[in-house]
């Protein structure tokens, strides 16, 4: 009998006024040209190319100065839902090709609704220098990509993006690994929801493998389905330089295809997003070409064949 081919489905998000500058809506094409399609056909599945989405403005959202270009967020949040649940609902793993991270309300809403469906619960891979934890109230830049956790979990709400009955993320099944800054405010909320939090001294401390093989033994034991949210500056910038906020002191090569490959042995990922790719500010296509070659690794691409181990 022929083995069922896994179908990855490609939806391209062209947003970059969650970001506060220009440049994440060329990543779409970004991860094109940098062959992703076919690095995943190469591993064996089937990859639907969906293409750009292009929401016309919402009109009815009010444009706020603690929330920038809300109407343009918010109408690529309804459709990335959209898009995001149906992928899900026929058996396709979604892969959000940013596009910045205020991305993330619409597929994470998108996997949480369809999860729901289901009957299991979502957990949250957030893989990034940032929490992303703020509301309007806190920002202090008014720029959505800030924000994205805090939505998808209930705690910021803006204008009615998503129907209010939408399903939210329990904070505390939300995981995230490589943080190193984070806003006054912002670690406040992160501590008082009990976001779990794996900053760079615990990664420094405890190591990448052993923190990550952790988390993935809690989403098993809740029998969740697991969301991975990859930004690009999760990564140091000597790696992936083609990001708009550069932090120092990030995750190492290796460090990131470690989480990939022990992602991909798990079997418990149902989608991902690759997000804050700028091309314009990347080093010949490095960056692009990285985030390629970690998606590749989350799907299976190892270096050689090993031996189930325990654990
Ligand atoms: C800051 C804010 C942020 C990504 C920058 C920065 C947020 N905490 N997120 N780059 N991906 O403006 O809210
Ligand atoms: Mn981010
Ligand atoms: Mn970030
Ligand atoms: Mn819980």
């Amino acid at each position: 009998m022929e083995k069922q081919q896994k179908t990855v489905a490609l939806i391209g998000v062209p947003l970059e006024e969650g970001s506060g500058r220009g440049g994440c809506a060329m990543g779409p094409a970004a991860y094109r040209i940098a062959g992703i399609a076919a690095a995943l056909r190469e591993l064996g599945y089937h990859v639907e190319d969906r293409g750009d989405l292009r929401p016309e403005p919402a009109k009815d959202l009010p444009e706020m100065d603690r929330a920038r270009h809300l109407p343009v967020v918010g109408a690529f949040t309804r459709s990335i839902e959209a898009q995001t649940h149906a992928a899900a609902s026929t058996g396709a793993v979604p892969i959000l090709l940013g596009g910045d991270h205020s991305l993330s309300m619409g597929s994470v809403s998108g996997m949480a609704r369809y999860a729901s469906d289901i009957g299991r619960p979502l957990y949250v891979l957030w893989l990034d220098a940032h929490s992303d934890f703020n509301a309007p109230e806190t920002s202090p830049s008014g720029n959505i990509h800030g924000m994205p956790v805090a939505f998808f979990c209930g705690k910021a709400e803006f204008a009615p993006i998503l129907p209010a009955n939408r399903p939210f993320v329990d904070p505390h099944h939300v995981y995230q690994v490589g943080i190193r800054s984070v806003d006054e405010e912002e670690r406040k909320l992160i501590t008082d929801h009990a976001v779990n939090v794996y900053d760079m001294r615990a990664i420094d401390e405890e190591g990448m493998g052993s923190i990550v093989k952790r988390i993935l033994a809690d989403v098993r034991g809740a029998g969740a389905l697991l969301h991975v949210s990859l930004d690009v500056d999760f990564l140091d910038p000597d790696v992936a330089p083609g990001v708009g906020t550069t932090v120092p002191g990030g995750a190492t090569f290796r460090e990131a295809h470690l989480i990939m490959e022990l992602l991909h042995d798990s079997g418990l990922v149902s989608s991902l997003d690759l997000v804050e790719l700028n091309p314009f500010l990347d080093d010949r296509g490095r960056s692009a070409r990285v985030m390629v070659e970690l998606a590749a690794s989350l799907f299976g691409k190892r270096i050689l064949d090993r031996p189930t181990r325990g654990g």
